[in-house]
């Protein structure tokens, strides 16, 4: 039975990639940060099936501690500070988790177990001020916001221990991805809830910031496996995932509530506090390269995901009303 390691398990796609190494046959350990409550709501219903372990990507030793005692063939590293806003306020945390926790990492499996093979949360922010469009493995990266500096970092350190120490190390650049689990600050979450609390009348607006940027969003439970296939390839190599279909923000207004009869035009007010220093325009990737070598696609597309996602929330909250 091989073992992985996820750290971020506790996140969206922690819980997403925790269920689908299950499936295949995984010892899976998750390392999760100390806090003085539980944030095991995600992973609640395989907390019987994985081991949870102590470890934080600010300290060294605990990470070290985590590779020696369990010596792992994989280990996925989802830990971040994920939100974008956030690192304007926080710049340095972010750099210190999402860019530097990644070199703790990496320095651990080189010290005491250099055949695991790891794979890096990439991001799509890193293109930020596009070079091109769409977005592919070569594109020149351009990040605007701490967040996405700090993940080139962390990008450009995993592929120089790949080159340095000849470690399997994989960066996976992947573009948005939500689902019912995706956190409630990300766009299309906050607007699926916020149609959702609208059509049971627990609300009657819905603040947001700009409409017109563009994304590539697919499904994280579609994602986690291409994360999966990177580990299993003969050599380690970077890719790119997204659907290579682009929506605005607006567009996903328009499509969340006439899902359930309501025009966004009557609920939707754009707040400045909700603005970027500095935004990313438009996102939109070129995944050929994974659907060659990987054989790997997006199962369910824009609408699949909005609809899922509203229907999700309608559901939740519907119960907790009664
Ligand atoms: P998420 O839901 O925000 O989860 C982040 C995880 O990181 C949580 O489990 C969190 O633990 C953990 N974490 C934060 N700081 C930590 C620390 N210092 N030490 C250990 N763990 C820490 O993010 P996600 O959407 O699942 O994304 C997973 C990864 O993919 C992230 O690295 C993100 O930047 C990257 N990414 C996401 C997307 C996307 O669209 N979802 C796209 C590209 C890349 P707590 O539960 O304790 O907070
Ligand atoms: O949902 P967002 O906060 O996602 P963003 O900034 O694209 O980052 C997410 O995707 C990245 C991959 O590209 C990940 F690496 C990262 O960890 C995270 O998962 O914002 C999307 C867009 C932005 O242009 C933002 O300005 O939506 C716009 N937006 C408009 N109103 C809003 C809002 N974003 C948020 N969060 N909240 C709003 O009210």
């Amino acid at each position: 039975m091989p073992t992985a390691i996820i750290t971020g398990i506790t996140g969206q796609d922690g819980s997403y990639l925790a269920e689908f190494l299950l499936a295949k046959g995984y010892e899976v350990i998750g390392m999760v940060r100390r806090s003085s409550t539980v944030t095991f709501q995600r992973i609640k219903q395989i907390q019987d099936d994985i081991t949870i372990i102590q470890g934080d990507l600010h300290d060294q030793s605990s990470l070290v501690d985590v590779i020696e005692r369990y010596r792992p063939q994989e280990v996925y590293n989802l830990a971040a500070q994920s939100f974008v806003p956030t690192s304007w306020n926080q710049p340095v945390l972010t750099g210190e988790v999402t860019a530097l926790g990644v070199t703790r990492l990496l320095e651990a499996i080189r010290l005491i177990n250099p055949e695991t093979r790891f794979y890096q949360a990439s991001s799509s922010e890193m293109f930020g001020k596009v070079r091109e469009v769409p977005q592919s493995e070569s594109t020149p990266f351009y990040p605007r916001s701490p967040y996405g500096v700090a993940k080139v970092y962390a990008h450009w350190i995993t592929v120089n221990y790949r080159e340095s120490y000849d470690l399997f190390a994989v960066s996976g650049l992947l573009f948005n991805h939500g689902s019912p689990r995706r956190g409630l600050e990300f766009v299309e979450r906050k607007i699926c809830h916020g149609v959702a609390r609208i059509k049971l009348g627990l609300t009657d607006e819905l603040r947001l910031g700009n409409l017109d940027s563009r994304r590539d969003w697919g499904f994280a439970g579609d994602y986690v496996e291409a994360m999966w296939l990177m580990l299993q390839r003969d050599a380690a190599e970077d890719y790119v995932i997204g659907t290579g279909v682009t929506h605005s923000v607006r567009e996903l207004c328009e499509l969340a509530f006439s899902h359930v009869g309501l025009d966004y035009k009557d609920y939707v007010v754009q707040d400045p506090q909700f603005y970027r220093p500095a935004e990313v325009d438009i996102l939109v990737a070129d995944p050929s390269k994974a659907i060659k070598d990987l054989n790997w696609e997006p199962k369910i597309g824009f609408d699949g995901l909005v609809q899922m996602m509203v229907d999700e929330d309608l559901k939740r909250l519907a119960l907790e009303i009664d």
